[in-house]
């Protein structure tokens, strides 16, 4: 049980402790800042906010930028003032942003200067946009104001703290509203008792700062645990390896595809410095969790999460983990396998994924929520096994099952057999529509450059790795598989594009 007190500022609370001498954030050209200057920046954020920008307690304030140490301390000094941070994806487009501004009720807009466009050609009506890093008089971080320590508002442990929006892979964003304990929650569990981080560990990663996976992997965790974060603009696979050996990171948070992806680049690149490995926003195939492991040692830490969680609440580290599952709940957390009914089902059968614990699921006024939430139960959206052993087991999403000829195939099965196949770089498997089958199962594959696009070659090998009514009758071949701005596969355009 996690008990905080009634009166608590989150950011308040990460910002205390380290000395001010230690690093908090690095950055990729060797930038380092204390955790004394940004307590400072903060400070200086929190008071132009409030003197000149007019922000008060409550206030929806939108944050805008590439993975910065200056957008870390803006979420945290709209944080300690009080006010509530929407967090938005870079990708994210005028049309996208303007529902969010709507359904949030945002006034005031934080943007670093490079991704101003977008927000302004929005056209948000009653939206106050202020540039960070442009270097103009009115900047952000050039306006004048106090120089003094910011005294951090008063919050309720329960107050809004942070907006963070999901589209999933389909349709209208939801934003999710998470309380000031709920930042410290997440931090409290998962950090804490998986990945236990110590003050010298060097965090990084690939997640943005608008995705939960992002802040709290690389602002939230190793702030509440007094260690710094590596904070890279450019974070994709190709970039992430330089930066672990040179910067001597210690624990990575990524997807599974661009664990897939570094294994191409490996060598030639001293990731000994890494002690662990997280992989979270997508099912981890075992596949590439045996192939990490035999080329680096390293056992990755698969879990699961939700931005209506904040982040991952079934994990499982070290010689806890089985490769293949996502874990057991993370402690403080509760899961179980339900029917549609909410009916628990007996170990080995698949059911829906209900989880609760120390977060749960509050959507800004949408109706969605009676749907996510049910009898106390957060209903993933997640087709999952739990095993005799207590291990979860990820089947495929709810909306993923395929069902031929009477037969239940979950896609990520095959996709995880196929990914065994030497050429197979990303494949995501989906049912078309058939008169006689109900669904046939199409997979959807890249290949490593100058594969042969051979759909033989796979049907053949897939003969000796799955029963025969689970290979796929038709295989497309594509340069890459359609995702959301979070990584996440769109297996719905696939589908889309298979009944048309
Ligand atoms: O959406 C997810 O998959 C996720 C994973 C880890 C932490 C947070 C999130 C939102």
């Amino acid at each position: 049980e996690l008990h905080y007190p009634e009166r608590l500022n989150a950011a308040a609370e990460l910002l205390a402790g380290p000395a001010p001498e230690r690093p908090a954030f690095h950055t990729a050209d060797g930038g380092v800042w204390t955790y004394g200057e940004l307590r400072t920046r903060v400070d200086r954020i929190a008071h132009v906010l409030t003197s000149r920008l007019g922000v008060v307690p409550g206030n929806r304030v939108l944050l805008r930028g590439p993975t910065s140490p200056w957008l870390a301390a803006c979420w945290l000094a709209v944080l300690k003032a009080g006010a509530v941070a929407v967090t938005v994806l870079a990708q994210q487009r005028p049309h996208e942003l303007r529902t969010m501004c709507e359904i949030a009720r945002v006034g005031h807009a934080l943007c670093d200067a490079r991704s101003l466009d977008d927000l302004v050609n929005a056209g948000i009506p009653g939206l106050n946009i202020t540039a960070y890093g442009g270097g103009s008089p009115d900047d952000l971080l050039r306006l004048p104001t106090s120089e003094e320590p910011f005294a951090p508002v008063d919050t309720a442990a329960d107050d809004v703290a942070l907006i963070a929006f999901t589209s999933g892979t389909t349709g209208r964003p939801k934003g999710c509203m998470h309380f000031h304990r709920d930042v410290l929650a997440v931090a409290d569990t998962f950090s804490r008792h998986v990945l236990r981080p110590h003050p010298d560990d060097v965090f990084a990663g690939s997640p943005p700062l608008g995705f939960t996976f992002g802040l709290g992997g690389l602002v939230v965790f190793p702030l509440r645990a007094g260690a710094s974060a590596l904070l890279l603009e450019q974070a994709g696979p190709r970039q992430l390896l330089p930066a672990i050996a040179e910067h001597r990171v210690s624990v990575l948070f990524t997807a599974p595809t661009a664990y897939r992806a570094m294994l191409d680049e490996l060598d030639g690149y001293d990731v000994t410095s890494l002690r662990r490995c997280v992989s979270a926003g997508e099912n981890l195939p075992a596949a590439t969790w045996h192939a990490w492991f035999e080329r680096t040692g390293l056992r990755v830490i698969n879990g699961i999460g939700a931005t209506e969680l904040l982040h991952i609440f079934i994990s499982a580290a070290d010689d806890r983990i089985r490769p293949g599952t996502t874990g057991v709940p993370v402690p403080g957390w509760q899961a179980r396998i339900q029917d549609a009914n909410g009916v628990p089902v007996p170990d080995g059968e698949p059911g829906l994924l209900a989880v609760r614990g120390p977060v749960g699921c509050r959507y800004l006024a949408d109706p969605r929520q009676r749907s996510y939430v049910r009898d106390g139960w957060n209903i993933t959206g997640d087709t999952y096994v739990r095993d005799p052993d207590g291990y979860f087991r990820y089947v495929a999403r709810a909306d993923d099952m395929i069902i031929s000829a009477g037969y239940n195939i979950a896609g990520p099965e095959v996709e995880d057999a196929l990914l065994r196949h030497p050429d197979v770089v990303e494949t995501a498997v989906v049912g078309r529509p058939d008169e006689d089958r109900g669904q046939v199962v199409v997979a959807y594959t890249v290949l490593r450059a100058g594969a042969p696009r051979d759909p033989e070659e796979l049907r053949t090998f897939l003969k000796s790795e799955l029963a025969p009514y689970k290979c796929p009758r038709e295989f497309v071949f594509l340069d890459a598989l359609p995702r959301t701005a979070t990584g996440k596969l769109q297996r719905f355009r696939l589908r889309t594009h298979l009944a048309a």
